[in-house]
């Protein structure tokens, strides 16, 4: 607990000596969210704060609060093309058909494409290409080198969580990253917790790397931020794949 909060602490140090550490969209305030505020901080945001997205991290194991997909409050799709999803316009025309054929806004899958890889349709790995999501996923299960083929697989994972959690938003974007529930054998079949990315069997299993993921999407991209630049302070649960000695992130 004492070492969660160093770090929580360090990583605010951190923010101070680089960026504001608040922001305000002007798009109001969640009120299906718990902890919302108006302004987005490093914990909080209209959609919610950390902690309430993160709920039952520190004890317990991950148990998410509802939130539905309409709910979000998020930025329309030209303002987020024009200020900091710019690098998506060019994919534009794969977001709007998988979104059509899926019935999610194509703002959301750029904003997902924007969090797993910059928008970069090169980006490689196990989990490839814009939405970075696994073969499996793709039709045939085998990943192709259509941007399409791509976004729709990331499309069809998105929905397939939001249909298995009853709607639930929290959860399918945790899962988009590898986050889990009680229940499914990983972690002495404790949902997630704090202390599971660093411990063997979550170095084993290599992920998930960040618990600040759903603030970032939620209380970053969606209000239009720019989580991996100057709004970079946005998140405490930082991990980015590093351990401390005590199996602590
Ligand atoms: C999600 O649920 C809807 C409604 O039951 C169903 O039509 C659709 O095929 C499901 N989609 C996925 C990807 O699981
Ligand atoms: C999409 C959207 O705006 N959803 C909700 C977000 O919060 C506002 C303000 O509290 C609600 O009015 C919306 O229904």
């Amino acid at each position: 607990m004492a070492l969660r909060n160093a770090i929580t602490l360090a990583s605010f140090v951190l923010a101070a000596g680089v960026a504001a550490q608040s922001a305000d969209p002007g798009l109001g305030v969640n009120s299906h969210a718990q902890g919302a505020t108006e302004e987005v901080t490093p914990g909080a945001g209209p959609n919610g704060s950390e902690d309430w997205l993160n709920t039952g991290i520190n004890d317990g194991g991950w148990n998410p609060p509802f939130m539905a997909l309409d709910d979000l409050i998020l930025v329309d799709l030209q303002t987020y093309y024009s200020g900091v999803g710019q690098a998506c316009q060019q994919y534009d025309q794969y977001f709007q058909s998988a979104g059509k054929q899926y019935n999610v806004s194509p703002v959301i899958l750029a904003i997902i494409a924007m969090q797993e890889s910059s928008c970069n349709a090169n980006a490689g790995g196990p989990t490839p290409g814009l939405m970075q999501v696994s073969c499996d996923n793709y039709p045939n299960g085998v990943c192709t080198d259509s941007i399409q083929d791509n976004v729709d697989a990331g499309t069809n994972y998105l929905v397939s969580q939001i249909n298995s959690s009853n709607g639930n938003a929290v959860q399918a974007f945790g899962s988009y990253n590898g986050w889990f529930t009680a229940g499914n054998g990983l972690n002495n079949n404790k949902g997630l917790t704090a202390d599971y990315p660093c411990s063997s069997e979550g170095q084993s299993n290599g992920e998930p790397q960040n618990l600040d993921y759903i603030q970032q999407i939620f209380n970053g991209w969606m209000l239009g931020l720019d989580v991996y630049g100057d709004d970079s302070w946005i998140g405490t649960y930082k991990c980015a794949g590093s351990c401390n000695g005590n199996n602590q992130c």
